[in-house]
């Protein structure tokens, strides 16, 4: 397994030489953010990511994400122009080096939380969900602050695209995913690119809109629309804990060999829906993570790992989920379990 940490590029407060110093930490997950979603990234842009990881030292061989134009998720004529332009981006990011490529399927918005700085009885603060409060946001008059959101949205933008998705319900996200993958993921596997879905987080549907990636049964039929090792999945285990039917040992075995690149965070579940990030040890959430990467080893995954959302912690400001410290904390853990895990017998390594 390869460890390795989220960059949000030039202007990401947490820098490569603070990420360099975590000396567990051999790679860096990041994209290019200079174009909108649907574009072809330039060359020029790809060069320089890669290029300044590679400068101090770091591989950069995950990208995190290219992002699907809702018009391919929509299934609208005009995705197939969008889709060109994707199986351009999988092409030219593999001639730079990238071996794996994480993207959602979620419509409009990315993940959601309805608290971005729940505080702590400790004093540090994190990301939280509550179902109720989700319920009572909408979308076009609430003063919406997401932190996946896509800031470019404009009120009437917004709503237009939303109405497009009256008319997209499971089924037809699934035909629109499978139609996807069938073009993309023969130019993934003839260039040496893996593919990893990542599911949606929460893993249920918000706003009216329609979440498919959201549990053992889903990930399966997703693996069956292209059944090619190319067509795989980000293991993101706090994502997937919201939902307290979902048992993470089950999803891993159900997905072997098709994990290419696994997410970790821990979470405390409360009620049916509600839940809080908290710190990556088992002992601070409802996941138990030695068996989670113990079962990831023991599927025979070694491919890219990284902490996930980190809390706020040391009077740190920042990114919601990205700051330095916990997620430098959350990488130390991981490197710690997999030592243990790998000196206990386990078939993988570091
Ligand atoms: C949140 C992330 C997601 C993820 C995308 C992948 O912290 O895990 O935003 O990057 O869903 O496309």
């Amino acid at each position: 397994m390869k460890l390795t940490f989220r960059w949000y590029g030039e202007n990401d407060p947490v820098t490569l030489d603070k990420i360099r110093q975590i000396s567990v930490i051999s790679g860096i997950v990041s994209a290019v953010y200079d174009v909108p979603a649907g574009a072809v990234w330039s060359e020029e842009s790809i060069e320089r990511l890669t290029a300044s990881c590679h400068a101090k030292g770091l591989e950069c061989e995950v990208i995190e994400s290219v992002p699907v134009h809702e018009d391919i998720k929509l299934g609208l004529p005009t995705a197939k122009g969008y889709i060109e332009n994707y199986k351009e981006n999988i092409r030219r990011l593999a001639k730079y080096g990238v071996k794996c490529i994480c993207y959602n399927f979620m419509p409009v918005f990315d993940w959601l939380r309805s608290e971005l700085a729940e505080p702590n009885a400790d004093g540090s603060n994190a990301l939280a969900y509550r179902h109720e409060r989700v319920l009572k946001l909408n979308p076009l008059t609430s003063e919406l602050s997401l932190p996946g959101w896509d800031a470019s949205y404009t009120k009437a933008g917004l709503k237009e695209l939303l109405a497009k998705y009256k008319a997209v319900d499971e089924e037809k996200l699934w035909e629109n995913l499978s139609t996807f993958l069938t073009e993309i993921i023969p130019v993934a596997k003839s260039c040496g690119i893996n593919m990893a879905i990542h599911p949606d987080d929460p893993p249920w549907g918000i706003f009216g809109l329609p979440r498919i990636i959201t549990g053992k049964e889903n990930i399966e039929r997703f693996l069956r629309l292209v059944d090619s090792p190319a067509n795989g999945l980000t293991f993101c285990a706090g994502s997937l804990a919201a939902a307290k039917e979902n048992d993470l040992l089950e999803i891993i075995s159900a997905a072997k060999g098709r994990i290419h690149f696994a997410h970790m965070r821990n979470v405390r579940r409360a009620g049916e829906r509600d839940f809080f990030e908290t710190a990556h040890p088992s002992a601070c959430g409802d996941i138990d993570m030695y068996s989670v990467v113990k079962a990831l080893v023991d599927a025979g995954f070694d491919g890219y790992v990284r902490p996930d959302h980190g809390r706020m912690i040391w009077g740190e400001t920042g990114r919601y989920g990205y700051g330095l410290y916990d997620r430098a904390l959350g990488a130390c853990y991981l490197a710690g379990l997999l030592e243990a895990i790998h000196k206990n017998g386990g078939d993988n390594s570091l």
